[in-house]
């Protein structure tokens, strides 16, 4: 009698192979869970390196500006909120990150500054909006003695208040502009190199038509400001203060009534007070606002990366603004946050982020800079 083989039974090849098979199911399950893990909630590692078309320009370089190769960069931010200095917000406006392709262009390397503006006010005789009486048809019902000319100026408040009353921290001025900053009796005498404020997007839009220049859109500005680092939360690295220093102007002490200026300035600094990112600029985070041609809304991205496909080239963002916070209101982006953001409030010096701001509306925190388109005809 032949020994008999042991062999497995049928059933046991079953719970063999219903083994492997769910084996197979959970690492499948685990790749799709990877797949469709939201990319922009990651970390920074989504970010790739940035693709760069023209490195060197081949043309003159305009007085006061920086290169920025055309190529392929990484646009957007991840929820900031568990970082250091991250702030309270989210920042959905700013996603999904998205690859954006652009040509070359200049960008001025600082904010424009008082002496910049004086020298087009003094040749054109160009009057700013806050310089301009408002008109009686602009705000039906007002008292005629009340339609002043005047700007919006930053007055903390005696004690401390909810960082949802911003209203409670602005205070419109009559005879505040450009010329008077911060009261009416106030200067820009001995301010020269102080980035120029209280400037209203047609403001800022005629000056940059003077000059041969424009100011630039939302895309040109962040590609500038991240200074060939792709996905970095700030112009120069991650880590917001490294070795402890402070790289930009921003807010020390508990917003808004506290302002310790432990960074050196507790209002506008003289512009390139910090160090320059990669590319040249300063100030690209704090200091003052900075106007971008863009309507704002804050699906902008979404639209964007919808109609656009993969790769997003020269966008201009969307035919007209839309805040739903403030439907009735006209705006633009603003850029880089001021030296009124921490990470109390704001944080929007982190280079990904959105700001927007009223067109007809300038204070003592919003300025801009300009750029140039290259010559050079792109590949
Ligand atoms: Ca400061
Ligand atoms: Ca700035």
């Amino acid at each position: 009698m032949k020994a008999p083989v042991h062999q497995p039974s049928s059933s046991l090849i079953w719970q063999i192979l219903i083994g492997i098979g769910a084996a197979l199911g959970v690492w499948g399950l685990i790749r799709l869970a990877m797949v469709f893990q939201s990319p922009p909630e990651r970390s920074a590692a989504v970010f790739t390196a940035t693709h760069v078309q023209i490195p060197q320009p081949t043309e003159q370089a305009p007085a006061g500006m920086a290169w920025i190769a055309g190529g392929e960069f990484l646009m957007g931010c991840a929820d900031p909120r568990s970082k250091p200095f991250g702030g309270p917000d989210p920042m959905n406006d700013a996603r999904p990150i998205h690859t954006v392709s652009l040509d070359s262009f200049w960008i001025d390397k600082t904010e424009v500054t008082n002496a910049q503006f004086a020298i087009f006010v003094k040749e054109t005789n160009y009057v700013t909006v806050a310089e301009r009486k408002p008109k009686a048809e602009d705000f039906p019902g007002a008292a005629p003695e009340n339609l002043l000319a005047g700007s919006i100026v930053f007055a903390p408040p005696a004690e401390k208040i909810s960082l949802e009353d911003h209203y409670r921290w602005w205070n419109y001025l009559p005879g505040v502009n450009w010329r008077h900053p911060t009261g009416p009796d106030s200067s820009i005498e001995k301010h020269d190199n102080d980035p120029v404020v209280h400037i209203a997007y047609e403001d800022a839009e005629a000056f940059a038509m003077w000059a041969g220049k424009r100011l630039p859109t939302e895309a040109e500005w962040e590609c500038a400001a991240r200074g060939g680092l792709s996905g970095s939360l700030y112009p120069w690295g991650n880590d917001f203060r490294p070795a402890g220093r402070w790289l930009a102007n921003t807010w020390q002490g508990s917003f808004p009534t506290e302002n310790t200026g432990e960074d050196g300035y507790e209002g506008v600094s003289p512009v390139a007070s910090f160090p320059a990112n990669g590319y040249g600029l300063f100030d690209v985070s704090g200091n003052v606002w900075e106007w971008c041609c863009d309507w704002y809304r804050p699906d902008s991205y979404a639209t964007e990366v919808r109609s656009g496909g993969r790769l997003i080239r020269n966008p201009k963002g969307p035919r007209e603004s839309f805040d739903p916070q403030e439907p009735e209101q006209s705006k633009r982006v603003l850029r880089g946050g001021s030296f009124l953001c921490s990470e109390q409030y704001c944080a929007r010096y982190i280079v990904g982020t959105r700001g927007k701001g009223e067109i007809s509306s300038g204070c003592n925190h919003i300025g801009f800079r300009c750029v140039k388109p290259s010559t050079v005809t792109p590949q």
